[in-house]
């Protein structure tokens, strides 16, 4: 599969949704020590996203509930070839309302040849009242295979934290048997709240003032999920690990539980492209008192104890 290419070597950017929606966004991470960039996700049509306050973050923690504000799937369509000679991987970033619109999306994102994969995003937590896509596992399955079919691009899956063993090992399984190439772990943690004591109030307006979390406590929650994945794929579907990224350590810990990439989401929110700068020196000093030429060595090398 193509994916096995770009993430050969231990690729580090930016998590969708963050810095990532407009085409100057877009090339602000390019420009920066990113190794790629993936798109905000983007819908058939152009969205404005939910009123406003919709996110919130500080030093340890993030809430958003921004309701997939995007430019529509043709903007990025557009803007894409545009960005090509940074020469760095770009990945699109898609979510449907329905199964036939998931379909139409990929149909768009095929013809553009700048495109290098495809991050499906099957786990906004937004979206008006609807529940996780990726919640329904058989479904998530059928529209991964039939999208298997519909495109040659590395295809990948953004999917949300899970609570059982049995549905991760149901979800790989079936990624492995359809011919996934990657697949990004994970979006924010559905349903939280964020409460400012002070002023006795939400932090975000939309949906009740919930929203989804990101930050630092998400660590070690997507590690488990890293993890467990990586004991089915073993190396086969590669492994994007997002949540809590803030140091090269954090790096280092994602690569140990088998990710072949990290995100930066909530970190770069605080930080700015400034970031990607600063963790790759952390992870370089790491490697250099380690001595070990290069992080692709340890993925998936953890010690049990
Ligand atoms: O736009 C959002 O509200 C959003 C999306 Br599409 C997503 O995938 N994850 C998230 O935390 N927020």
């Amino acid at each position: 599969m193509k994916s096995q290419e770009f993430f050969k070597k231990f690729l580090i950017y930016n998590a969708s949704g963050v810095m990532c929606t407009t085409k100057e966004e877009l090339g602000k991470v390019l420009s920066s020590s990113a190794d790629a960039v993936v798109f905000k996700t983007a819908t058939l049509q152009p969205r404005e996203g939910n009123p406003e306050p919709r996110l919130f973050w500080t030093d340890e923690f993030s809430i958003n509930s921004m309701g997939l504000p995007n430019k529509g799937i043709d903007y990025y369509c557009f803007i894409a070839p545009e960005l090509k000679h940074f020469k760095k991987p770009l990945f699109s970033s898609i979510a449907g309302f329905s199964e036939a619109e998931y379909f139409e999306l990929i149909e768009k994102v095929n013809k553009v040849k700048e495109f290098d994969g495809v991050e499906v995003n099957l786990s906004c937590p937004n979206v008006e009242a609807s529940c996780v896509f990726a919640y329904d596992l058989e479904l998530s399955l059928k529209v991964a295979e039939k999208l298997r079919k519909m495109t040659d691009k590395p295809l990948g899956f953004k999917l949300p934290p899970y609570t059982e063993r049995w549905q991760i090992k149901k979800l790989a399984d079936g990624f492995l048997k359809i011919g996934v190439d990657f697949v990004v772990l994970c979006n924010s943690w559905p349903l939280g709240c964020v409460v400012d004591y002070k002023k006795e109030s939400l932090v975000i307006r939309p949906n009740q003032g919930i929203g989804g979390l990101g930050g630092k406590f998400f660590k070690n929650i997507v590690l488990g999920q890293v993890r467990l994945f990586y004991q089915v794929f073993k190396g086969r579907v590669k492994i994007v690990g997002v949540g809590g990224v803030s140091s090269g350590r954090d790096v280092y810990e994602y690569a140990l539980v088998g990710a072949n990439a990290v995100q930066i989401g909530s970190r770069l929110l605080h930080e700015g492209v400034a970031v990607f700068e600063k963790i790759k020196k952390e992870l370089e000093e790491i490697l250099r008192e380690k001595g070990i030429s290069s992080i692709d060595e340890k993925v998936g090398k953890v010690k049990e104890v």
